[in-house]
């Protein structure tokens, strides 16, 4: 498995020079000042990876080429959105790069309730607490119906925490829900983001699922002529939130994919930590069932508890197996004759991780850390 790192480019406070250090390999980028749906210019391509080269890395893999939300919703001029992604495609294949991530969420990328949850022994961890996010939803975008979205256990827990949080408490929890990846990503307030919310009003989860079959019809043959390999990210988290459908939790799901336009170019970007936070996801079996199309792995974990809550756990110690996981990916290698990139997807801030500026859970010790157990894991089961 080829080891590696995660860069944001400008926006990233770790250096290459720092990234070198970890023993990572290649490369994972974007170009995140491009607004989403325009082209990524092939120059743009050019120099990103030029700079990446120049460190001694390569550029293994683009995370992501973010779909326009018009695709999401089927709305507005789309053919002009399919067009622009299928020349960014081009430009990158013309450049070298040929695997894509990018992922089906609709208006929110990953997200947490918290970016500084205690680990047990010193550090920071990511967190997605139901309860916060049911008072999220319920009070402060005024969503009734998230009462019966939400366990019973955590809609009491968030009116608790609603209760008693002051307005600094409330607006630390909406930028939280907003902080995402960096770049040119819409972020809202309140009322932004029921606008936004408004205008997917009735999409249901089939509507959503038909516009991703769109998008894989208009561009997998494109990638396919590319020699490039398209991988979906799976929904972090694993489940409906704000009301709007999510397509991309579970193996079911997975399954509904792959088989729209059922070819290799058509593939997934397996993340453990995104599935491993649904608690029906049996993770070795799904990197088994899906071997053929995974074409980029990311590797975290997370503890859940009963309530839908979930912590990012340290790399070895969370509900999912990592071990087995990894050894089906390395017979999936041996069977394809690939070498399959895969990071460590988020760590803790640890020791000097939070006297710098960071991309909330892409620090520098945290993800070392991780990748160096993740490497551990390899060695031993390679021999
Ligand atoms: C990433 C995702 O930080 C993360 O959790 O795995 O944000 C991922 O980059 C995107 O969803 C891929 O499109
Ligand atoms: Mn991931």
């Amino acid at each position: 498995m080829r080891e590696t790192w995660r860069w944001f480019g400008e926006f990233d406070p770790i250096g290459l020079n720092e990234v070198a250090q970890t023993g990572a390999a290649g490369i994972v980028s974007a170009l995140h000042a491009i607004p989403y749906g325009e082209v990524w210019p092939r120059e743009a391509i050019a120099a990103r990876k030029a700079e990446i080269e120049a460190s001694d890395f390569t550029w293994d893999v683009v995370e992501s080429l973010p779909v326009h939300e018009d695709i999401k919703r089927g709305t507005g001029d789309i053919e002009q959105l399919f067009a622009n992604y299928r020349t960014s495609l081009a430009n990158l294949a013309a450049e070298g790069v040929q695997t894509v991530c990018y992922n089906f969420m609709p208006i929110l990328d990953w997200t947490r309730t918290d970016l500084a949850a205690p680990v047990p022994r010193g550090g920071t961890c990511l967190r997605f607490s139901a309860a916060k996010m049911a008072a999220f939803e319920i009070y402060m975008l005024g969503r009734d119906a998230a009462r019966g979205d939400y366990h019973p256990s955590a809609v009491a827990a968030g009116t608790a925490w609603f209760e008693v949080s002051t307005p600094e408490d409330q607006d630390l929890l909406l930028k939280t829900i907003m902080a995402g990846l960096p770049g040119a990503v819409d972020r809202y307030d309140i009322a932004g983001l029921k606008t936004v919310l408004h205008s997917y009003a009735g999409l249901s989860h089939d509507d959503l699922r038909d516009n991703l079959k769109q998008f894989l019809t208009e561009v997998i043959p494109t990638a396919t002529e590319l020699g490039i390999n398209m991988c979906i990210h799976p929904d972090d988290p694993p489940r409906d939130i704000l009301g709007l459908p999510r397509i991309a939790s579970t193996a079911d799901d997975i399954a509904w994919i792959m088989q729209a336009v059922d070819t290799p170019a058509n593939g997934l970007s397996l993340c453990t930590g995104s599935l491993g936070a649904h608690p029906e996801n049996d993770l070795p079996a799904i990197a088994q069932t899906f071997a053929s199309r995974i074409h980029f792995v990311h590797l975290r974990n997370a503890t859940k508890q009963p309530d839908g809550s979930f912590t990012e756990s340290a790399h070895l110690e969370g509900d999912v197996d990592l071990v087995a996981v990894i050894d089906e990916l390395l017979e999936a290698e041996t069977t394809r004759d690939v070498d399959l990139p895969f990071r460590a997807d988020h760590g803790h801030a640890l020791l000097t991780d939070n006297q710098r500026d960071f991309q909330p859970g892409y620090t520098l010790i945290g993800r070392l850390r991780g990748l160096s157990e993740l490497r551990g894991i390899i060695a031993a089961l390679t021999g």
